[in-house]
């Protein structure tokens, strides 16, 4: 059981900031779409319509951003990746995932964490449609893992035998990210 709510080396914001590389992508509904690819048995390509139709589900999660602000209770509906990692069927080889964002931003993750029960693709937050600046129309939502995992305006997602960094990991932060275990750099 934790005590604490907050994790080490973290301060608590009531608003929430926007953080990524500047190239924000102008997203039209008819012409978005979500590839599954890499090493799987069934790869797909969802458009918005189909991508709705995935059985859907609400979690409420804490949000802890490496550069140290954390926000509590954001409530998010959207398709768990266990569905998704289902629907697919990864070969048994598979260990990792890479998620690559139409403004061109990746990151990797472990599959062992991709498939928690927790993880999922974020069409909503607190009521409404997820906000282009926030991601939208649809971002990773990973919680038990720093905000950078959280690949906003997802385009892709890629299963893989081999890892492969992406564009944090490459520029020094922790392959993982746990905030419990203060992993912010590949040092820690
Ligand atoms: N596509 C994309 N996703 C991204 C980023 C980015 O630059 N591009 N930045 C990451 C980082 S470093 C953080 S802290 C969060 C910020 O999400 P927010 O703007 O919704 O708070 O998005 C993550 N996902
Ligand atoms: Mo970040």
């Amino acid at each position: 059981m934790r005590r604490d709510r907050l994790p080490p080396g973290q301060r608590l914001v009531k608003n929430w900031p926007v953080l990524d590389l500047g190239n924000k992508p102008n997203l039209d509904l008819d012409k978005w779409s979500l590839t599954i690819d890499g090493d799987i048995t069934n790869p797909i390509k969802w458009t918005w319509p189909e991508f709705l139709e995935q059985p859907q589900v609400e979690i409420t999660s804490d949000i802890h951003c490496v550069t140290g602000w954390s926000r509590y209770d954001n409530r998010w509906v959207g398709v768990k990746a266990a569905h998704l990692i289902e629907t697919v069927e990864p070969w048994s080889e598979v260990k990792h995932c890479i998620l690559h964002s139409y403004d061109g931003y990746k990151t990797n993750v472990l599959m062992e964490l991709f498939r928690k029960s927790n993880v999922i693709l974020a069409f909503k937050w607190n009521g409404d449609l997820l906000s282009a600046e926030h991601g939208g129309p649809v971002r990773a939502l990973l919680p038990g893992q720093y905000f950078w995992k959280s690949a906003k305006w997802i385009r892709r997602i890629e299963f893989t035998e081999e890892d492969r960094p992406g564009y944090w990991e490459m520029r020094g932060y922790h392959n993982i990210g746990d905030p419990w275990k203060e992993e912010r750099y590949h040092d820690d």
